[in-house]
């Protein structure tokens, strides 16, 4: 505790010095409750992740002071190698999972590990700490529910400072105590003294005994006030001066010290001596970090992606299936050849999932393997991103496209800066059915591939005919990244084809080809793929119809040499002009072959506008063999 506070002291001296930039939020007051529920943990076994005040609990779980101050100097030693600071650090492959700065996102994760861990066949246990604040987020919800419904034994911990940064806790909740709250999540609550580390250490054990004989979450609600105020720049003027002083005399360290005095049998020159060995250890660390260089850039973006390394895997070969059979068969496929897979989403198991893709899964491979999750997409991927760093290869499949928009944060910041700030893979498979067409307006038509191609880290595949599909779920399976499958739900049941895959994984990485012609180059996405087809197919012109199939990292390529051979562009997207993908590819065949271009690129996509419910809107809305015929025209004319 002495060690925390000192450092804690030294590094808000640090940042006002200008050495730590971003900001310090201090653990000040907050030490009793950081160390009580860390020492009870196995580190290296149970999956943790911690606050921004719990600076303690990460030197109790295996941090050394050397590694915390080169982590907030940011310099060439830190375990995040800069890419991150502050409180943004952990250490997954130590379970200690990086929180970011989303409050409430990593409790999910926690859930996640900790399950994935115990499928494996450890006693595991996850502790995963909120705030007060913390907990009026929906994903507090959304993680619990879901623990409970499966049972994961997680001591969810509140840490209750009685603010979250100035906002006091009647403006966040109107329960009396939020350990109350375990009640509706059918499972056991308490709240305890958090300035007493004795206390919160005792309530985490017995915590712990009670989940290893019956695995399920729990609460704990450690009760405290933070001594500073919420970060280095903030006083904390408005919490009232009688309750500060209040819990000033309550500080967690002096009546620890006062303990050792009185029950423990130290000395006072025996503490004090401990407390001056431990200035020198600060000293001698400081000093350390301090003498390391600064970080050398590298080359941009190179730590983005973990790296995939070349293999192959089991061929498999089929007659003709209709698109969505693919799908089955693919996940059948990796169900199969690799035990850490399973599926996870809603309606996946009993139902077989909506559009029937997971149909007979759940019966081949077992409950364990094929899950029903809550409805909580949030948590789902949050859960996913956890599994897949003990050991679970998770595939999540979002009901519609459209569902992914809540789990934006979750996967867009979370999972797909994983690697980056981690240094750990998170290979995750998620499948997006997607696409219009159906009559089902605009909740359950979107394809969403603009805003998923926007976040580093992500791997987007759109594939169009059932080859493509299982290669895109196979590929995408094995990356150690994640990855997401675009799959048109108009294709699932409309187009068919063979499967071929001889099992070359890094053969799938490619745009497809499947026409070639000397004047028309079409690019097209998804759906739009076909129509260019029937177009190319009936054209006085010669066309060449390409499908970019792997939209994130756009590999664009073979798709400009053929517009160095063609001299005109066709770009065709089912979604509206400023929603996909459509301008980029413009973009990047002006920037490097404009040389070769005869008439400038031309773009068929929808409105800018909600997919309309009606077949007559809808059908208007969306670009057909019309609009790409008169396109095609337009590049021809005065040729
Ligand atoms: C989802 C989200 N919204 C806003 C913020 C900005 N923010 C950082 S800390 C904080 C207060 C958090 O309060 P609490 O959860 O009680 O934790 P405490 O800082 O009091 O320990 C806020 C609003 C954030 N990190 N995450
Ligand atoms: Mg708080």
């Amino acid at each position: 505790m002495y060690l925390s506070r000192r450092m804690e002291e030294k590094l808000m001296e640090l940042f006002q010095k200008g050495y730590v930039k971003g900001t310090v939020t201090s653990g000040i007051g907050n030490e009793a409750t950081a160390l009580g529920m860390t020492m009870p943990l196995r580190p290296g076994q149970d999956v943790v992740s911690l606050l921004h005040r719990d600076f303690a609990g990460h030197l109790v779980l295996g941090s050394s002071p050397y590694e915390l101050f080169c982590q907030y100097l940011a310099n060439a030693d830190s375990r995040t190698h800069a890419r991150e600071g502050n409180v943004h650090h952990g250490n997954a492959a130590r379970r200690r999972f990086p929180m970011l700065s989303h409050l409430g996102k990593m409790l999910s994760v926690v859930v996640g590990g900790t399950w994935a861990a115990r499928r494996q066949g450890e006693e595991v246990f996850g502790l995963a700490a909120i705030g007060d604040g913390g907990t009026s987020t929906g994903e507090f919800h959304e993680a619990l529910n879901l623990a409970s419904v499966h049972a994961v034994p997680v001591v969810f911990l509140i840490e209750n400072n009685h603010y979250a940064f100035s906002t006091p806790t009647q403006r966040q909740y109107r329960c009396q105590r939020l350990s109350d709250r375990a009640a509706g999540y059918g499972i056991s609550g308490r709240t305890i003294d958090g300035a007493d580390a004795w206390a919160v250490y005792a309530a985490v054990c017995d915590a712990l005994e009670a989940i290893r004989r019956e695995p399920a979450p729990t609460i704990i609600e450690c009760m405290s006030l933070r001594l500073l105020g919420h970060a280095a720049y903030d006083k904390g003027s408005y919490v009232p001066a009688e309750t500060l002083g209040q819990w000033r005399e309550r500080d967690p360290l002096p009546a620890a010290r006062r303990r050792l005095l009185e029950l423990g049998g130290m000395s006072d020159a025996a503490v004090r001596s401990l407390e001056e060995e431990i200035e020198k250890e600060i000293r001698e660390a400081l000093a350390k970090a301090l003498a390391v260089g600064r970080p050398e850039p590298s080359e941009p973006g190179a730590a983005v992606f973990a790296r995939r390394p070349r293999t192959t895997v089991k061929p498999f070969h089929s007659p003709p299936v209709k698109n969505g059979e693919a799908v089955g068969r693919a996940l059948d496929y990796l169900l199969e050849n690799d035990p850490r897979a399973f599926v996870a989403g809603l309606d996946v198991g009993v139902y077989g999932s909506a559009f029937k893709t997971c149909k007979g899964l759940l019966e081949r491979h077992g409950p364990q393997r094929v899950i029903d999750m809550p409805l909580a997409e949030s948590a789902i991927m949050g859960f996913a991103l956890g599994a897949s760093q003990l050991g679970g290869r998770p595939i999540v499949e979002f009901q519609f496209a459209d569902f992914s928009t809540e789990a934006v944060s979750q996967l867009g910041l979370n999972a797909a800066t994983w690697h980056f700030r981690a240094d750990r893979p998170a290979p995750l498979l998620v499948r997006l059915p997607c696409g219009g067409g159906l009559t089902v307006g605009a909740f359950h038509s979107g394809e969403f591939e603009g805003l998923w191609s926007r976040f580093p880290g992500l791997k987007l595949l759109y594939p169009a005919t059932a080859q493509e599909t299982f290669e895109a779920l196979v590929a995408g399976y094995h990356d150690p990244n994640p990855c997401l499958v675009l799959e048109h739900k108009l294709l699932y049941w409309s187009k068919s084809g063979p499967i071929d895959f001889d099992g070359d994984l890094e053969a799938v990485w490619r745009p497809r080809c499947y026409c070639e012609g000397g004047e028309v180059t079409v690019v097209a996405f998804g759906a739009m793929v076909h129509q260019a087809l029937a177009v190319a197919a009936r054209s006085r012109c010669s066309i060449e119809v390409w499908n970019p199939f792997v939209l994130q990292p756009l590999e664009i390529g073979p798709i400009l040499e053929s517009v160095q051979k063609t001299g005109r562009l066709l770009v065709v997207q089912e979604c509206g002009a400023t929603q996909g993908l459509g301008d980029r590819v413009i973009s990047l065949v002006c920037r490097d072959c404009f040389a070769s271009l005869k008439r400038p690129p031309v773009l068929v996509a929808a409105p800018d506008a909600p997919v309309p419910f009606a077949a007559e809107l809808e059908s208007a809305h969306r670009p057909d063999g019309a609009r790409i015929e008169a396109a095609v025209a337009g590049l021809m004319e005065g040729r």
